[in-house]
């Protein structure tokens, strides 16, 4: 049975305010929506679409989707602190596919930070193997358009927005270089957040080709969990050298999260990006 609510956080006088959803069928794990940070939009949908499974021993490949069907209990909602600085707002839901546990993790800062997590665990068959996630950060910086998504090299040279941003001005879908560091801002506001490759989140290979995409927010490409099969993210569909310079951009994560036999499945293992924001 699907599940939505609606987040305003803390109830005096919000940092954070969005919806949610989990549904069943072409589902995407929690879909948060209309989300805003000290009322100023951050992000019109966020969500975790797809998961491609490959194994080492030939076995599957699987693509796997956290829905209310494969949900553990209801959606959990708690805050936190660490201490001192901040409070965090988690958002998250436990899955059971097979043999693997699966837990679906959204921090929500009141810094601003987001750190979209999956921890998993479990084991389907005793081989190493690679769970891909693809994320899809639907960004809304201060509303629905004049964007730009930026990449960050080492070097210094400097196109406008400090030494290595380079403007991504048409769509791509690449890997990451240098630091790995993303951006996707508002044009002519010093604001946007800065995307960092999270700790484990692996390399891409053969099997999962990209670490990024770019792309022109279309309503017609937000198929939700019905984009990808099990051997193809088909993310490459959505990229068509479309002007992304200044439109409403749409940014695919996916992370690369290696499990190596010898843990028997016992551990849990997490990845996912930091967003980190600026200006708000
Ligand atoms: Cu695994």
């Amino acid at each position: 049975m699907s599940q939505s609510g609606i987040v305003s956080w803390p109830s005096r006088s919000p940092v954070w305010s969005f919806s949610w959803n989990v549904t069943d069928g072409d589902t995407e794990a929690i879909a948060f929506s209309n989300v805003f940070y000290r009322g100023i939009k951050v992000l019109h949908k966020a969500s975790l679409p797809m998961i491609r499974v490959q194994y080492d021993s030939g076995n599957g490949p699987y693509k796997d989707q956290l829905s209310s069907f494969n949900m553990q209990g209801p959606v959990k909602i708690y805050e936190g602190s660490p201490g001192a600085g901040f409070r965090f707002l988690v958002v998250e839901s436990y899955h059971i596919i097979g043999r693997y546990r699966l837990l679906n993790r959204w921090i929500f800062r009141s810094d601003g930070i987001i750190l979209p997590q999956l921890y998993s665990a479990g084991l389907q068959h005793p081989s190493n193997h690679r769970h891909h996630c693809y994320w899809r950060l639907d960004f809304d910086i201060d509303g629905a358009s004049n964007h730009l998504a930026l990449q960050h090299a080492l070097t210094g040279t400097d196109w406008g927005y400090g030494p290595g941003w380079r403007p991504h001005t048409k769509e791509v879908a690449t890997i990451h270089i240098g630091d790995n560091a993303w951006a996707v801002l508002r044009k002519g506001a010093n604001r946007g957040y800065v995307i960092d490759k999270g700790p484990a989140d692996g390399a891409s290979d053969w099997f999962g080709r990209i670490d990024v995409a770019i792309t022109a927010y279309r309503a017609q490409e937000d198929l939700r969990g019905a984009l990808g099969t099990a051997w193809d993210d088909q993310i490459a569909t959505q990229v068509s050298g479309e002007s992304v310079d200044g439109q409403d951009v749409v940014m695919w994560y996916c992370a690369h999260l290696s499990h190596i036999l010898h843990d028997n499945g016992d551990e849990w293992h997490v990845c996912g990006p930091i967003l980190r924001p600026f200006g708000y």
